[in-house]
Parts: C-alpha cells; sequence; structure tokens
C-alpha cells in the first residue's frame, strides 16, 4: 500500500504549462484553481469523515494535524501522492529558481461549526510556510459560505526570521482589528475566494494576509490545508525561541 513513489490513478496530472499558468495566476490575481481535483468518491470519503469527526465532537469545532490525525480520509494518501507533490516542488521552483527541498507538509483538516465558530474566523496571518493548498471538503450551502479573504503577496519572503517575525507580530497584534473592521464594512478591498468542494486552490501563504470568514453557527465548513517550505526552518532564532 505504502509506496510513495508509484503514481496514484486518483490525483490528476498537471502539465508543466498548467503549472506555468498556476503560477501566473498566483503572482497575478494572488491565487489559483484547480476546479474539480478530487475524484466524487475521494470527495465523499473525506466528507464522511469530516461528519463523523463533527459528530464526535458535539458539534464544535475541530482540527487534525499531521497525516496520522487523518489516516482513512483519503488526505493521508493525498499528502503522499507524488502528481500531488510535484505539484509543489515546481511551484518553489518557479518561484525561487532553485531546487526544490524534498516534499513534507504541515498538514490541517479543520472543520468549523458550532459556538466557537467565530473564535476561529477573521484571524488574519500570514503562514510560516511559502505555499498553502486549500481543499474545500464540506462548504454550508445555506447562510454564510465562510469564504476566504486575502490581501494577497502583501510581502517578499523575508531574509531573516526576526523580519518574518515583525510582520507576524504586526498583523497579529497591530493591524488584526482593522482588518476585521475592514472585512465587515469594506469586504470588496479583498480577494475573497469562494470555495468550493473537490477542488484545489494554491496561494503563497507566507507573503499573503489571509482569513476565513464565518459561516452560521449550525452548519459545518470543513477545509484540508497543506502547507510547505518553511523558509526559516534553519533559523538559531526560531529554534532558541521554540525551547
Ligand atoms: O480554513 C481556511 O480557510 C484557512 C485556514 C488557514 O489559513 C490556515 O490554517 O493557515
Ligand atoms: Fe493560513
Amino acid at each position: 500500500m505504502d509506496s510513495p513513489n508509484a503514481l496514484d490513478t486518483n490525483t490528476p496530472e498537471i502539465s508543466d504549462d498548467q503549472l506555468q499558468a498556476m503560477y501566473n495566476a498566483m503572482e497575478r490575481d494572488g491565487y489559483c484553481c484547480i476546479p474539480d481535483f478530487l475524484t466524487i468518491s475521494s470527495l465523499s470519503t473525506m466528507q464522511e469523515f469530516v461528519a463523523s469527526s463533527v459528530r464526535s465532537s458535539q458539534n464544535e469545532y475541530v482540527a487534525f494535524k499531521g497525516r496520522e490525525a487523518v489516516k482513512g480520509s483519503g488526505l493521508d494518501e493525498l499528502a503522499q501522492s507524488p502528481q500531488f507533490q510535484s505539484i509543489f516542488s515546481r511551484l518553489y521552483v518557479a518561484s525561487r529558481s532553485k531546487p526544490a527541498p524534498a516534499v513534507e507538509f504541515y498538514q490541517l483538516l479543520r472543520c468549523l461549526t458550532g459556538k466557537g465558530m467565530m473564535e476561529h474566523s477573521l484571524n488574519f496571518h500570514y503562514d510560516s510556510y511559502l505555499i498553502t493548498a486549500l481543499i474545500p471538503i464540506v462548504i454550508p450551502d445555506t447562510g454564510r459560505a465562510g469564504d476566504l479573504l486575502l490581501v494577497p503577496n502583501a510581502r517578499p519572503v523575508r531574509q531573516t526570521y526576526a523580519g518574518n517575525l515583525v510582520d507576524k507580530v504586526i498583523v497579529d497584534k497591530i493591524r488584526q482589528k482593522s482588518l476585521r473592521t475592514r472585512a465587515q464594512n469594506d469586504p470588496s478591498s479583498f480577494t475573497r475566494i469562494k470555495m468550493v468542494p473537490g477542488s484545489l486552490y494554491f496561494f503563497w501563504g507566507y507573503r499573503s494576509i489571509h482569513a476565513n470568514e464565518p459561516c452560521d453557527p449550525d452548519t459545518v465548513r470543513a477545509t484540508a490545508l497543506y502547507h510547505y517550505f518553511d523558509p526559516h526552518a534553519d533559523s538559531r532564532l526560531k529554534a532558541r525561541l521554540r525551547r
């Protein structure tokens, strides 16, 4: 079963031309989308995983970190798919003009629902990883849909971890309130990604300020995230602060 180099027949192959078009869209529009990336049957396996997780959490927010935590959902297998991994390494090469490090993910499944909905929405941030891939698994079809709001490509990749930290603190602590106010009063000033389950979206998570809108507490919004490449993985300062 576990043969990481074998092509998997479920995941589409992306041509180099398609990849270039995706890269161009991420630079120009802030994101790109591959519609219907998942097969109907993969998507429904993932949806069942979400439904049973939300039941177990008594209809409250629940998140899963890492491949093991989503074993059997198909999201674990996708992380090992050569076709899927190759999208990340080619986007890396396109943006950094050097060979890509081995593809390892910081992988998440977020299931938003219930009273905690607001607490996990409109938290504007930069990711720690260069590339963010997002696959909507369940999106409410009534009420608010929980779109993703982006200020795309708002900063370059910083030379140092300290530089990165300053940006993050500014967004987390200083600009957070005004970004939230702006999301309420002038939402069209953001780039908005409308989520279609089974489609795959890419953006430069490290470079883009982003957050999801809330949806209604009695609905479920579940997204799978695959983050790749921490530009500051070797930082001594980062290691020291983590101790
Ligand atoms: O679930 C979402 O729409 C976005 C989550 C996100 O930005 C993250 O986990 O880094
Ligand atoms: Fe993020």
